[in-house]
Formats: structure tokens, sequence, C-alpha cells
């Protein structure tokens, strides 16, 4: 077995040599494709060394001429080796012109320049620059490019790259030339280009300082009616950003490229980002109310990153979060303000607990801003994203909002053009808010979820309620010994008459120690304590309540928040109690005051539907688990179906009473049709999980009569799992009508993937050959595998082991193409060992097969490595 060595923050070094300017040009062939690169060399002045060997990370391909200060050099007057570049003896101050040979066809990695379909493009971001040319591939390394591209004028008539078009013309052989100069200097990951026979969709945007802005949205030319989505939201996105930000876009042009075959869900390229075609194409009829959601967020983080990420930029890879952390924090604001902030939030939070809990918790963990990688690529996680996001939205909370934009102003101010780190960040909040930020640091280098346990004492006499709460976090990998963070706890005291009684100024409590003790006078009898309302810190809290305390708080707390985390709590002691049940050989019953808690939610004419809906659901399996210390796979599957039909059977009338009230207008998305829509595929969702006749067919008419793709798929994904024929028949027929979508068919590879009834490992085998199956596809590998492995928890487990060897199988086959993908698809072993003996040793021995298999890629490597330790 082959090891491979960690990066260390700690080893980090600025570079010896800087690169002024970059002079790129590309010729597009269909056999292969020329790259010169004329670099503007200068030595570092601020790093005190005599260095003369000047050495640049490269990609595994051939290089045919190397010219210094124009004088050609012979092989053995450089070194080319597989992943480096070495330069003897060079002065101060030089030119060097490299030419290399590339095979972009041949790139299933999705790294560097490859094509998807027939379009050329690259994906640069973190190390695939040096898969083009040989530089010094480091996000400190900032130079100004210019970018000629040659190609066919027929089959690739637009040539794009970074910043503005400067020149363009005819060449011999029918081929055309473009030239692009982006006057902002930029660290190599934000380089971008794209080749291709596609449609141009235009708009503009006038900025609040009157210049003119021409948008442009590229994609293949079937798809041109599905792009109005994206641009509506990209003008939403420069809106908002000049208003709550005061940040205006900087060049004359704006371009966003739609791509089938890309690793992640976007780039922000400067002035050119280059998408996944699922975060950019939507229309009611192919795209669900959340693709809308997504599609809008994910245009304005990639806007946002413009001016958190590429004019102010990272001084190296593990300061990753002060970019992506603080653009998740923006887009999250974005989707807040122009949706529903209450809504939104609950999303957030149900996507931090089912993925970066467990992350925080498995052999993944690890700070904000990590202290080693072996890839890089690794570290692309919900930590540095969301819980990032989460710390900065805890800045926000202790600063104010006022204090927090002056923070911003002042780092955009000292920083603009420049390669930065967290310190950074944190030093200009602190300089403009005057607060000492000093311990709350740690939520940057300290891993791990801190659990909060809350204790109260009320004293009838004197009429004070006390509270103690305390923070305690597990020690792992990363620290032996946890220290106390500085954690900003929204609170609120609400008495027995639903009243919000919270005494000024304890709207916001800042715990700072591992205990400390809050004090309220002229608290009635009964009056319950509300903490971290918001959720405004990424923690697990521990409190003493009651199930009617819990009913109490979801029926009548102000905190829209913490009515629907009340409502979970409950639910999932349900859970609880019924696995307890289920392992105990019991009858299995459901609590009376959960039924009655959601009837009255049900009943209450004035709810705000779309938090109904949020609320109402059970959490799916894949949640559940992480509640157990030791995860019963079959009694959490029993245990889910049993709360699902109890529900169902007591509450059926209103139910009922819900699919027939609900309208929408089929093809509007606004807040209250989109909700109207979410509930009513809930209820149907609880009326189909009792697989009777009546309920199957309403379900089915729901299916059949859908005038849009989120009543379409709902149902269809219902109807997975009701039983095999009606599963076979609703398969079908959405097949039959999606063919010719390539984004439809991957929700029907993912529901099948998804169906709880008994044949679906054998049906996900069988898909892997159909014919709209590709493996090289990362949506379609997500789709398929990722799903099956995440969300099929009861299938995947399967006792034998044969859900395991099955994805093994295929991150080993993906790996081969594509390591980035198949790392993600590793993850899914993480929690191996917290499974039964049986299970535990299956999967073990899965991830052996997988780590000593010969040309396992660094990624994977660093993935099942962590796993088995
Ligand atoms: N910065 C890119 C992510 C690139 C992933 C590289 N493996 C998208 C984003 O976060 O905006
Ligand atoms: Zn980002």
């Amino acid at each position: 077995m082959k090891t491979h060595n960690k990066i260390y923050l700690k080893d980090y070094v600025p570079p010896n040599f800087l690169i002024d300017h970059i002079d790129l040009t590309f010729e597009l062939t269909n056999d292969y494709t020329q790259v010169t690169s004329l670099l503007q060399v200068v030595k570092n002045k601020d790093v005190a060394n005599d260095a003369t060997s000047l050495v640049f990370d490269k990609g595994d391909f051939k290089i045919s001429s190397v010219i210094a200060n124009g004088m050609v050099l012979l092989p053995d007057e450089y070194e080319a080796g597989k992943d480096y570049f070495k330069l003897m003896k060079t002065p101060d101050e030089f030119t060097l012109e490299i030419t290399s040979i590339l095979y972009p066809e041949k790139n299933t990695s999705l790294e560097g320049l490859y094509k998807s379909g027939d379009i050329f493009c690259t994906q640069c971001e973190a190390q695939g620059f040096r898969r083009i040319t040989p530089f010094p591939d480091r996000p400190d390394v900032m130079a100004t490019y210019t970018c000629t591209i040659i190609a066919d004028k027929d089959q690739y008539p637009f040539l794009l790259s970074n910043g503005n078009l400067v020149k363009s013309g005819d060449l011999d052989k029918n081929r055309h030339f473009v030239t692009w100069q982006d006057p902002f200097k930029k660290p190599s990951y934000l380089f971008a280009l794209v080749a291709g026979d596609l449609v141009r969709i235009e708009d503009t945007f006038t900025t609040c300082s009157g210049k003119k802005i021409d948008l442009h949205v590229y994609v293949e030319k079937e798809n041109q009616d599905k792009c109005d989505h994206a641009m509506q939201s990209l003008k939403q996105a420069m809106k908002w950003d000049e208003k709550r930000f005061s940040l205006e876009y900087d060049l004359d042009l704006y371009m966003i490229v739609a791509i089938n075959d890309f690793n992640a869900g976007a780039m922000e390229n400067k002035g050119l980002n280059i998408f996944n075609s699922k975060a950019v194409l939507a229309d009611s009829k192919t795209a669900t109310d959340d693709d809308f959601l997504y599609i809008q967020s994910v245009v304005a983080h990639e806007y946002f990153h413009n001016w958190t990420g590429n004019r102010v930029t990272l001084r190296n890879w593990f300061q990753l979060s002060l970019k992506e952390g603080l653009t998740v924090f923006r887009d999250q604001e974005f989707s807040s303000d122009l949706n529903s902030r209450g809504v939104k939030r609950i999303s957030d939070v149900k996507k931090m607990r089912l993925y970066q809990f467990p992350e925080d918790d498995g052999p993944m963990t690890h700070p904000v801003r990590p202290e080693s990688y072996i890839k890089m690529d690794n570290f692309y996680t919900m930590t540095v994203y969301d819980k990032g996001s989460e710390v900065i939205g805890m800045i926000h909370q202790i600063l104010g909002e006022d204090l927090f934009m002056k923070g911003m102003a002042l780092y955009f101010d000292r920083f603009d053009g420049m390669a930065v780190t967290i310190e950074d960040f944190v030093k200009a909040m602190e300089d403009a808010s005057s607060k000492d930020l000093t311990q709350f640091k740690l939520w940057y280098s300290q891993s791990g979820t801190p659990t909060i346990t809350l204790e109260r004492k009320y004293d009838a006499k004197t009429q004070t309620l006390s509270i103690t709460v305390r923070q305690a976090t597990s020690p792992d990998r990363n620290q032996q010994v946890k220290k106390p963070l500085h954690i900003p706890l929204r609170f609120g005291i609400v008495d027995r008459d639903g009243n919000d009684i919270t005494p000024q100024n304890a709207e916001l409590l800042e715990l700072k120690t591992d205990e400390e003790i809050f004090e309220f006078k002229n608290i009635p009898l009964g009056a319950l304590p509300s903490i971290c309302r918001q959720f405004s810190a990424p923690v697990k809290i521990s409190a003493d309540y009651t199930d009617d305390d819990l009913a109490f708080l979801m029926a009548h707390d102000t905190d829209e928040f913490n009515r629907w985390d009340a409502c979970q709590t409950l639910l999932f002691k349900e859970i609880k109690s019924i696995v307890g049940q289920i392992e105990h050989k019991k009858t299995l019953q459901v609590s009376a005051h959960l039924i009655q808690a959601f009837q009255k939610a049900l009943g209450d004419e004035k709810a705000d539907k779309a938090f109904l809906a949020k609320t109402l659901i059970i959490p799916n399996e894949t949640e559940i688990k992480d509640h157990f210390d030791i995860i019963n796979v079959t009694a959490i599957h029993k245990a889910h179906k049993f709360l699902e039909k109890t529900i169902a059977l007591k509450l059926k009338d209103e139910f009922m009473d819900i699919i027939k009230k609900c309208e929408s207008d089929p093809l509007s998305i606004s807040a209250k049709d989109m909700a109207n829509r979410n509930l009513k595929n809930l209820a149907l969702s609880y009326v189909g999980a009792l697989g009777l006749p009546d309920g199957i067919d309403i379900v089915m008419e729901h299916y059949e009569t859908a005038r849009n793709m989120t009543d379409e798929l709902a149902g269809f994904r219902i109807l997975l799992n009701i039983n095999e024929g009606v599963k076979l028949k609703a398969v079908e027929k959405f097949y039959n009508k999606w063919r010719q979508d390539k984004l439809v068919l991957d929700k029907w590879f993912a529901a099948q993937a998804a169906s709880s009834l008994p044949d679906t490992l054998e049906k996900v085998r069988a898909l892997t050959h159909h014919p709209d199956f590709s493996i090289k596809n990362p949506n379609k590998v997500r789709s398929l595998f990722n799903m099956f492995a995440m969300f099929n928890q009861i299938h995947f487990h399967d006792k034998e082991g044969l859900g395991y060897a099955f994805i093994a199988d295929q991150i080993l086959e993906v790996d081969a193409l594509n390591q980035m993908v198949a790392a993600r698809l590793a993850g899914c072993f993480n929690h191996f060992k917290k499974y039964d003996e049986k299970r535990k040793a299956l999967m073990k021995y899965e991830l052996e097969r997988i780590i000593s298999h010969e040309s396992l890629s660094k990624n994977v490597y660093e993935i099942v490595s962590r796993a088995l330790e």
C-alpha cells in the first residue's frame, strides 16, 4: 500500500518567484491542444533567501519548448518531471515561454482543460491550472492575464476567457481567434476558458454608479428557453450586493456558461463563471421549486465571490473558508432577504445537522481552517463552507449589522487586490467594532460540535428563574483537550400564555466559560426559556424539557426556528422510543401527545404553510441514525415506517383536507404557491404511505395530472415506495416522458436509488448499464451511487454486505476516471464504526480492499485512510 505526504499550514512559506503577467495562447484542434504561456517572472523581494532555482507545479503532460529571455533552452537546461518543472540559475527578472501539448478529450478528471460533450472548458480551483501549463499554482501568486484562443470557426464559434474581449479575427483553414484581457490581478485558480457551439442569452444591468454591464448566459441550443430564472437571479444578486454590502461589479461583462460534465455546482472564474447545467437550467416543467431556489442561491453565490474571493483572495488553501464561509453567509442572507427568512434558516440548519455535525463527529473532522491535507479537493467540505458561514453569522450576531458592515468595508479597503488570511479578516472586524475576538477565533482552529446543556431552577418565593448553561466539546483527533468557546446564544422566555417576556438585555447571552449561571427576576411560574433562537450558534442543545414543554414551545415560542426545533426534538424522542420498543420486542405505539401536537398544527388555519411543511415532515433515516451511538439500521427503518403510517392513519382526515385545500398556480414560483405545493405533497406522502387503494389512486392522479416538476416528482417518489407493480408503471411512464432531458433523468435515477422496496440494489445495479447512465458524468454518479449509499440506509447496509461491495466496486471504477467524485463517494463508509459488529466488519473489509488497490488516487486514499485510522 502506497502512502502519501501531508501538506501543513505551519509549513507555509511565501513564493520565491512572482509572476507579473501571463500571456496565454491556446490552439484547439480535434486531436490535441497546444498551450503557450509567456510569463513575466520576477524574484519575490520580500523573501529573504537567495534561491536561484525556480520550481513550478506541473501536470502530467509533455513540454515541447522552453524559451527564457528569448533563448531556446535545450532539454538538459530544465527539468520536467511528472508533477514539477524546474529551472536552475535564473536571473531576478526574466521572460519565460513554455509550450505544452494537452489532450483534453482524454481528460476524464474534469480538472484543468477538458471536453464536456463538444465544448472545451476548464476547472482550475483548487489546483487545476498546473494541468494546463507549468506555473506557481498557488493563490498568493497573482498576475494579470491575456488569453488568445484559436479554433475552428464552425465547430467553436464562441471562444471565451476572463475579462474583456480586446481583439478577434479570422485565420487560415477556417479558423478564427479571440483575445481576452483581464485587467484585475488574479490567482491561477480563477482562470477560465470555454470554446464551443453555444447559444447566448443576453441582458444588461446598470450598476448604482450608472455603468451598463452586459450579461451573457451561454448554453447548448436545446436549453435556450431555460435560462430566464438564472438571468433574473443574477440581476437580483447584483442589485442586492449593492444595497446590502455596497459592492458594485467591476468589469463591463459578466458571463455564465452551463456545462453538463462538472465536478462541483459552479465556479466563480473572474468574469466567466462556469456552471454545472443543473445550477442554471430551469423551467417549471422540468425543475422543482427546490431547484429554483438552489439556482437562485448558486448564481448569487458565484457572483458574490467577485468581491469575497476574487478581489480579496486567499494566501493559501488553508484559508479556504475566508472566501467560502463568507460567501455562503452572503448567499444565505441574500436568499433570506428575498424569500422567507425563517424557512431558509430551517433548511440551512437541517443541512448542517445532516452533513456537518456527522462530519465533525467522524474521521474527516477538521477545523474551519484545516491544518493539513493530502488533497485540497477533499477539504471543500460542509465544515469549511457551512460551519464557516455559521462562524461569520456568529460574528454578525456579536457585532450587530452596523458594526459588521463597518468591518466588511474595512476588510475590502485594507485588502483589495491582495491574498490574505482569516486572521486578517477577524482583525478588520475587531478594528471596526472595538470588540475583542481573541477567544472567538477558536472557532476557526478547534474542531467538533459543542454541546450546550441547559438546566433550570425556579424559586417560586422570589420568582427567580436561574439557568445553568454548560458547554463541552468532545476530544477528537485534532485536539485532545478542548477549550471553551465564545458562543452567542439568542435567548428568550415565554410565559404560559405564550407571551414573550424576555427581560431587556437578555436577548443575547454570550457564553465564554465552561459553565455560567444566568438569573432572571420576576418570572412567573411555568415560564419556559427558549435558547439558541435562530440557531445563533452551530451547537447541539441538550435541555431538561419535558414532552409537554416541547409541545408548548412548538405551539407558542415567538421564535419560528425554535418552534420548528421543538417539534424536531419531539420527533427524535418519539423515534428513539419506538426503536427501543422494537429492540425490546414490545408492542409498538406512538405517544398521544405527538399526534395531538400534529393535529393542532394541522388545524391551525393561520399557520404558515411553508413552515408547517418543514415542521411536520418526519426526519429521514439518514438524519435519524446520527441520534444513536450504535446504529440499528433495521430498527430505524421499521420505526420510521411505523411512525409515518401511524400519523397517517390517525390524521388521515386532516391530510385529506390539506390535499383538497392547498391549491396553487402550477406555473408560479411565488412563496405562497411553493408553500401550498410543499404542504400538499407532504400530506400526499402520508396518505400514500398507508398503501391503501384509495390513497394510491389519489397519489397516482396527482402524479399523472401534475403540471410542474415539483408535483410530478413528489408523486413519483411516493409511488416508488408503494409496491413493485405501482413502481414499475411509474418508472416506465416517467422515463418515456423525460428521456430527452438529461437533468430530469438525473431525478429519475436518484428516485429509484432511494426506493425502499426490496429489489432496489438489483435495480441500481441494472441501471449502471442503462443507455442514459454514464459513469463519466458526475451528476449521474451522484444521482445513482451517492444517493443509494447516503440515503438508502436499509439497502446500502444490506446485512450480507452486498450494498457495500457494490459501492466499493463503483468507487474503484469511478476513481480510475475522476478522483474527486470517487473520493466524495468513498465518504459513505466514514461512520462504519458506529454499526453493529457484522456490518462494521463488512465495511472494514471493503475499505481495506479499496486502500490496497494498486493505482488508487491520493484523493480516495486520504478519505479511506482516515476512516481506517
Ligand atoms: N469555488 C468553487 C468550488 C470549486 C471546487 C473545487 N474542487 C465553487 C464555489 O464554492 O463557489
Ligand atoms: Zn464558493
